[in-house]
């Protein structure tokens, strides 16, 4: 079976793919095992120096792979070069990670206790399309340095880097079967790696539904996993906020990549005493985002990824929304979709309570910071969220009041390979990147020596 991958600014064919079925997956997933025996006996310090090696090979090839990522997935061609990057800084990240992942030397009676760090087996990465080389990397390059096999399936829709990525591994000389990428369909092969019993962990991106699914199928064999799924993250706007600054910044803390991100800020909550002059501010800065050919070294936002994202998106605004404002965006061909502003009626509308995945933002005025809080935690999402305020104490305050796994004050960026990131609540289970990530894909063994 073969899949064309469509240029989503210009509807074109990029390439024709070949899909695996089950029955590959299976036989990949078997050489995974095999490629296990001997890789969990390599030393941390020769993976590292194997892992560093790969990071090379995808610094030399940051130019091929950003313009693959605007091609597959229309992302603008800065924001593809710094997602190379992250490939890159998340192998180096690890690679020195794994020689200091240390066990403990725990006092007991009668002997020495000591614990160890094992590798799991196979691990199964599946990747989402919004952000196809970053999310890859933050599975295997833990995943590869804790000494864990893996086979990866990207989306449907964006497979190319991740088969480039595939074969700069091999390039780089890390042995064969130790990292093998799958392009093939979710229920497919996505749904063989979650239901073969030597895949010892999933590592998951995308929504909620299917993480549910693999959730539930991963209970019969035990397998480990790790879901990052929706969010419908607030960006909270305080009186006492640089509102100038805080106005300017945020249409990139929810249009960044269309807004096809789970940390979107997707629900502007602004206090009622500054509303209008928010808003007055808000207008022009929406008006200046440079929605264009996401190849146009000056495009700050690019389409939509697919015909059926823009009838998801569009279907949003079906239903009566107050629209304040909208931004431009081309004309077809091409998934273009404007910047659009709506003011929230019922909280328990679609737009307030639905994670979107699309350049919405739904604006909520507040009355004061309980207020502020509350309407921040009613979602069933917590993954992300902004707080602009220059009281430090209201700042932190409200930072452990929201229920939310990668917060940031007086900033939107969250995410970071030296960071965990993760969800609360229906946002998922586990956090990758960071100090612990390697803990999640390892075992710990405790060893008890007996000196008497
Ligand atoms: O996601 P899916 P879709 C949200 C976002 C978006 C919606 C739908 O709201 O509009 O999900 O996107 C694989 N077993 N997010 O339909 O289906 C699939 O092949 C195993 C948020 O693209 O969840 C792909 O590789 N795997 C999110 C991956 O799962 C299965 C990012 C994600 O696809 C499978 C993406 C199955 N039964 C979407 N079915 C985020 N958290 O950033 C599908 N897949």
């Amino acid at each position: 079976m073969t899949y064309d991958v469509i240029n989503p600014a210009t509807e074109q064919v990029v390439q024709t793919i070949e899909m695996n079925d089950a029955e590959s997956a299976n036989a990949a997933v078997q050489r995974a095992a095999a490629a296990f025996e001997s890789w969990r006996t390599v030393s941390p310090a020769d993976r590292a120096r194997l892992l560093r090696r790969f990071a090379d090979a995808v610094d030399s090839d940051i130019e091929n792979l950003a313009d693959l990522e605007v091609k597959e997935a229309g992302h603008t061609i800065t924001n593809a070069r710094g997602e190379a990057e992250n490939v890159r800084d998340v192998l180096h990240y690890f690679a020195g990670a794994v020689e200091r992942h240390l066990g403990d030397q725990i006092p007991v009676e009668g002997g020495i206790d000591v614990t160890f760090h094992e590798p799991l087996g196979v691990v199964g990465i599946i990747v989402p399309w919004n952000f196809p080389m970053p999310i890859a990397g933050w599975g295997f390059a833990p995943a590869l340095a804790a000494g864990n096999t893996v086979v990866l399936k990207p989306a449907e829709l964006t497979p190319l880097t991740a088969v480039r990525i595939g074969e700069l591994a091999r390039e780089a000389g890390l042995p064969p079967d130790v990292l093998q990428v799958l392009p093939g369909k979710g229920s497919i092969v996505g749904q063989a790696f979650t239901d073969h019993p030597r895949v010892a962990k999933i590592v998951f991106t995308g929504s909620s539904a299917v993480g549910k699914k693999i959730l539930a199928g991963s209970a019969d064999t035990m397998k480990r996993t790790t879901l990052e799924l929706g969010g419908k993250s607030a960006n909270v706007i305080f009186h006492d906020a640089d509102i100038e600054q805080a106005a300017a910044t945020a249409p990139y803390g929810v249009f960044d990549n269309a807004g096809q991100d789970c940390c979107a800020r997707s629900r502007l909550l602004v206090q009622r005493s500054v509303f209008d002059e928010f808003m007055e501010l808000l207008e022009p800065a929406i008006a200046g985002v440079r929605v264009c050919d996401p190849a146009d070294e000056k495009s700050e936002m690019g389409p939509l990824i697919s015909a059926e994202q823009h009838r998801v998106v569009s279907s949003f605004l079906d239903d009566g929304a107050d629209v304040a404002f909208t931004g431009s965006a081309p004309n077809g061909p091409g998934y273009w979709f404007a910047p659009t502003v709506v003011i929230a009626g019922s909280p328990n509308d679609r737009i307030v309570t639905d994670e979107i995945f699309g350049p919405v933002v739904t604006v909520l005025p507040f009355d004061d910071e309980a207020d502020a809080i509350r309407i921040a935690n009613d979602s069933i999402y917590g993954l992300s969220g902004s707080i602009w305020t220059e009281n430090v104490r209201r700042g932190l305050r409200v930072a452990r009041a929201i229920d939310s796994g990668a917060l940031s004050l007086n900033s939107h960026a969250a995410v970071r390979y030296n960071t965990p990131f993760g969800g609360f609540k229906q946002s998922g289970i586990g956090r990758e990147l960071g100090p612990h990530a390697l803990d999640s894909f390892t075992e710990t063994k405790n060893l008890f020596i007996a000196t008497t």
